[in-house]
C-alpha cells in the first residue's frame, strides 16, 4: 500500500507505526489523509503479527486540526448532505487492537480529537492540546465535546472549548488527558517500549482489555462490570490464560500464542 499523506512502517515486525505526513500544513487532516489513515489502521488490525499500533506526527505538530482551507467554503447543505468527513473519522473506533497516540507539538481541534480516539496518549514535553474551533465560529466536530469532558472533567473541558486556549503537556497530564510525559527526543523510544510491552501479552487479552475499558464510557457501572466479568470468564477458554498462569506458577516467562 502506498500513501500520500501518511507514512507507514513496522517495528520489530509487531508494532504498526503510522506517521501523519503533511508537514507544511502542520499535519492538517484532510479527507484523503483520513481515508489513508483508516486504510493503514485496518490493514494493521487485520495483520496477525501486529499487536499494537502507534499514530504520531512531527516534532512540531501531531496535527493542527482538520484542514480549515478545505472546510472554509462549505455550506450547511454541503456538510449535512454529504455527512462531511464523518465516515472516515469513524474508522479508528472500529480498530480492535490497541492504538497509542505519540504526540509532540500541536494537537489541536481534530488533531486533539484524533489523539483522544486512540487508547492512550503519550506526550512529548513540547505537546500542546486544544479545541480552538470556537475561534473559527464552530465547535468540535469529531467527538471533542464528548471525549474531552470524560478525560478532564467538565470545568477544564468547558474552559478549553469555550476559550479556545491551548494546554501544555504538564497541564494535560495533570488533567488526565495524557498517560505520561516524556522528553521530546525520547517520545518514539518510550512509546515503542509501551507498544512492545503490549505486544508481549496475549492479543486476545489486550483486545479484551481495550474493549472492556472502552465499555466504561458507555452505559451504567453495573452493565460495565457485568461486561467485564463475561470477558474475564471467556478468557479462561484461551490457551494464553493457561500459559500465562502456568508460567507464573512455574516461575518462567510466558510464551503467548494468541490462541
Ligand atoms: N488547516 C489548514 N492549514 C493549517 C492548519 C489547519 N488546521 N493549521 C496550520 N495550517 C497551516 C497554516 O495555514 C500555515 O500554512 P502556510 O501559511 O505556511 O501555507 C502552516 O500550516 C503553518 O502554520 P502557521 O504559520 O500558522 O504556524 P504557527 O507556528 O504560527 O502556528 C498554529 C501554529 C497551530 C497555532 C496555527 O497554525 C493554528 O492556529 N492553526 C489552526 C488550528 C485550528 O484552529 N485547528 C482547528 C481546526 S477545525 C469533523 C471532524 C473533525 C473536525 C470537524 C468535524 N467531523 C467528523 C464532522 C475538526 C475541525 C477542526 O479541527
Amino acid at each position: 500500500m502506498s500513501f500520500e499523506f501518511i507514512t507507514v512502517h513496522t517495528e520489530a515486525d509487531k508494532v504498526g507505526v503510522i506517521t501523519l505526513n503533511r508537514p507544511k500544513q502542520l499535519n492538517a487532516l484532510n479527507a484523503d489523509l483520513m481515508v489513508e489513515l483508516g486504510q493503514a489502521l485496518k490493514a494493521f488490525d487485520a495483520n496477525e503479527a501486529i499487536g499494537c499500533m502507534i499514530i504520531t506526527g512531527s516534532e512540531k505538530a501531531f496535527a493542527a486540526g482538520a484542514d480549515i482551507g478545505a472546510m472554509a467554503t462549505y455550506s450547511f447543505a454541503d456538510v449535512y448532505k454529504n455527512d462531511y468527513i464523518t465516515r472516515d473519522w469513524e474508522t479508528i473506533r472500529s480498530i480492535r487492537k490497541p492504538v497509542i497516540a505519540a504526540v509532540s507539538g500541536f494537537a489541536l481541534g481534530g488533531g486533539c480529537e484524533l489523539a483522544m480516539m486512540c487508547d492512550f496518549i503519550i506526550a512529548a514535553d513540547n505537546a500542546k492540546f486544544g479545541q480552538p474551533e470556537i475561534k473559527l465560529g464552530v465547535i468540535p466536530g469529531a467527538g471533542g465535546t464528548q471525549r474531552l469532558p470524560r478525560a478532564v472533567g467538565k470545568s477544564k473541558a468547558m474552559d478549553l472549548t469555550l476559550t479556545g486556549r491551548m494546554m501544555d503537556a504538564t497541564e494535560a497530564e495533570r488533567a488526565g488527558l495524557v498517560s505520561r510525559i516524556v522528553p521530546l527526543d525520547k517520545l518514539m523510544e518510550e512509546t515503542l517500549g509501551a507498544a512492545l510491552m503490549i505486544c508481549g501479552y496475549s492479543q486476545i487479552a489486550t483486545m479484551a482489555a481495550k474493549e472492556s475499558v472502552n465499555r466504561a464510557f458507555e452505559g451504567t457501572l453495573a452493565d460495565g462490570v457485568m461486561f467485564e466479568r463475561r470477558l474475564f470468564h471467556a478468557l479462561f477458554a484461551t490457551t494464553d490464560q493457561k500459559e500465562g498462569m502456568d508460567a507464573f506458577v512455574n516461575k518462567r516467562p510466558a510464551a503467548f500464542t494468541n490462541q
